[in-house]
């Protein structure tokens, strides 16, 4: 990303909707550097704020009660002061849920003294975090609250009132246990939501992922069924983007498959991409362009758009840049969760018939994939020799594992076409049998295996 350099002063209207990021996945959290570039970049893209939640640092969520050191302190203090210049609200995320031993009075005062020593640091919003904790709360906060759900209001309600008589122009966002439709069940009966719909102010913004947690698309009916219950619009927080869940994805392809009129009925979103941070540029430009698009916001040229963005920032040690077609290969075969971009999409619609058929139909389709795959082993010499290295470390496993299999096919199909080829079984001496696809978690997974309508079943064929 391109950033702009600014000192500029500017409020963020306190009720403005949300655009921007949160940085609410699982694993290596961002940064100090790598926020500040962010929020820098997200002043003049039309985006708003940045929601700071990384799920593994310990002080917002498994010590969530624990105070900053003077050195952690100054640090988030330059942040939002940063922030503040560039009139993108800093959202602080205090996640307390996994709590179990301290008293229902303890958590109240440990949690309002913690946000209260991070609101003296200058922030101004703040978001309570119920996500991603057991279903039933401890039997003391059962036993003084009535249900998990009044617990979690009680708390917040705690802070907002201690917090909102220092501050009264202090913003708070939520994020209920229940916060997306496959775990709401019937969003419109579900307790919890019709719980904290009637019991919260509602000025505090609920967050919501959609029909689940990687929501497929977000549409119109889905956010005004919630939006009742919730008793205002909700706050997406769009899981579109976010690779935690599955070591091997990274997702560079564009923001789609939201209804751009969903902008109109919802109080902003947040999107929560790669965790590895120098991914994000294809998903931070095209989610930009999405909230800034007029109606006809076409995700096909934003895409475009985007790659050329991005494009700079892959100049190898020769100077040499790759053209958006060849960056696009890449991007295309690491997209979206539930898609892969056209050309990979179209390798892998031809490869039924490259493997199997030895017709010129089966030929045509071979040559089409071996295009692609010198495309894509080019990226193996290309991402060792870029000058930046941090995105070449980004990016190198997922191309080596590309690389592999891309090599492996053309092996294979040198072997279909060799005259020996009904003599020999193929094989292949850079894919052996306990290095290749190896490893105690791929063999785990060889036993279960995954319908593509979704169901399990146990392996039809013996695992080795
Ligand atoms: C989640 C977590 C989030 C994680 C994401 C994708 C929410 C509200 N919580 O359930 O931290 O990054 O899934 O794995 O989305």
């Amino acid at each position: 990303m391109q950033t702009q350099k600014t000192d500029e002063t500017a409020s963020p209207s306190q009720h403005a909707p949300l655009w921007g990021v949160v940085e609410g996945f699982y694993g290596r959290p961002w940064t100090a550097g790598q926020r500040e570039s962010l929020c820098a970049w997200m002043k003049g893209q039309g985006l708003n704020a940045y929601l700071y939640a990384p799920k593994d640092d310990l002080k917002h969520r498994a010590l969530w009660h624990a105070a900053y050191t003077r050195d952690e302190a100054r640090a988030l203090k330059r942040l939002i002061a940063h922030c503040d210049r560039l009139g993108v609200r800093f959202i602080y995320g205090i996640a307390p849920g996994l709590s179990t031993r301290w008293t229902p009075k303890q958590v109240e005062s440990l949690l309002l003294r913690k946000v209260e020593s991070v609101r003296r640091l200058g922030c101004r919003s703040f978001a309570l975090m119920f996500d991603d904790i057991p279903s039933k709360g401890a039997a003391q906060y059962l036993r003084r609250y009535g249900s998990w759900v009044n617990a979690h209001v009680a708390w917040s309600r705690h802070v907002i009132e201690g917090i909102s008589k220092r501050q009264p122009d202090a913003r708070f966002l939520f994020c209920p246990t229940p916060y997306c439709g496959s775990f709401a069940g019937d969003v419109a009966q579900n307790t919890y939501l019709r719980t904290i719909g009637e019991d919260l102010p509602n000025a505090v913004d609920i967050l919501w992922t959609g029909s689940d947690i990687i929501a497929p698309s977000i549409g119109l009916a889905e956010i005004r069924a919630v939006a009742r219950v919730l008793r205002r619009p909700p706050t997406i927080w769009d899981n579109w983007f976010a690779n935690d869940y599955d070591l091997r994805r990274l997702h560079l392809g564009p923001y789609a498959k939201r209804d751009p009129r969903v902008r109109r009925e919802v109080r902003g979103i947040l999107i929560n991409p790669n965790t590895e941070f120098r991914a994000n540029d294809v998903p931070f430009h095209t989610f930009a362009s999405f909230v800034r698009g007029g109606g006809g916001w076409s995700e096909e040229s934003a895409y475009r758009d985007a790659l050329d963005q991005w494009r700079p920032q892959f100049r190898d040690c020769r100077g040499a840049l790759p053209t958006r077609k060849e960056l696009r290969t890449l991007t295309d075969c690491l997209h979206l969760p539930f898609a892969s971009g056209k050309l990979a999409a179209k390798l892998l619609r031809d490869l039924p018939s490259a493997l199997a058929s030895t017709t010129s139909a089966g030929h045509a389709a071979r040559a089409r994939i071996r295009k692609t795959a010198r495309a894509l082993l080019q990226w193996q010499t290309r991402i060792t020799e870029l000058r930046d290295r941090e995105l070449s470390y980004t990016l190198y496993r997922h191309v080596w594992e590309l690389k592999e299999e891309m090599d492996l096919f053309q092996r294979y199909f040198d072997w279909m076409e060799s005259a020996t080829a009904r003599r020999s079984a193929f094989r292949s001496p850079f894919h052996q049998v306990g290095t290749y696809r190896g490893g105690f978690v791929a063999s785990l997974q060889r036993h279960l295996e995954l319908a593509a309508a979704g169901g399990f079943r146990p392996a039809t064929r013996p695992v080795s």
